[in-house]
């Protein structure tokens, strides 16, 4: 089933390293912030499930991802889940217990579907961890056919090479790093765009 779903996407991702190199599957706009920042987590999806039109886009926020506000978007239906927070953090004083873990978005009826050859973003902010390092973020994709789950990750380190359907990545800077302005992981010039 993963080998189907990779050969599946490395043709859609072959299509789409032709067309518009920077945008194949899922990843952020912004691909590193430092830590303990508010943060505009921007998805673009760059292509659909093996030409079937994306109808839905669920991302579950890492741990640490604190207060996730979802943007709303139109003919897109907003879903929120919490969870309770394995450890409780203080805000204003005030123990807060539980916090958003996933949003999603579902396309309202057809029309709104995203087809495969256009491209969209799907935008959420929240604050930061205040420790440096990579943050996943695991999104499923589906289709009116079909459906692509960005969850894989590595099991140390930030490199998604060799991954077949990596999670997305979001780089949060240390302190001295936000100072001397990172420069944007290229995870996804076209020549590191594989599956
Ligand atoms: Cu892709």
């Amino acid at each position: 089933m993963k080998t189907s779903i990779a050969l599946q996407c490395m043709a859609a991702c072959a299509l789409g390293v032709l067309a518009l190199p920077a945008f194949s599957h899922v990843s952020l706009e912004t691909k590193t912030a430092p830590a303990g920042s508010s943060y505009k987590a921007v998805f673009q999806v760059g292509h659909g499930c093996q030409g079937s039109a994306t109808t839905g886009i669920r991302v579950q926020l890492p741990a640490g991802f604190q207060g996730a506000q979802p943007y709303p978007k139109a003919g897109w239906t907003l879903a929120v889940q919490q969870e309770k927070l394995a450890t409780p953090r203080d805000s204003h004083g005030k123990p807060v217990t539980h916090d958003v873990s996933v949003v999603s978005w579902a396309a309202a009826g057809k029309d709104a579907a995203l087809q495969n050859a256009h491209f969209d973003e799907f935008t959420l902010r929240g604050k930061l961890p205040e420790t440096a390092g990579p943050l996943w973020f695991k999104v499923l994709q589906t289709c009116e056919s079909g459906s692509n789950d960005w969850s894989e990750t590595p099991a140390s380190g930030s490199s998604a090479k060799g991954l077949k359907s990596p999670a997305v990545l979001l780089e949060v800077s240390g302190p001295d790093a936000a100072a001397a302005a990172p420069m944007p992981a290229m995870a996804h010039a076209p020549g590191a765009h594989q599956h």
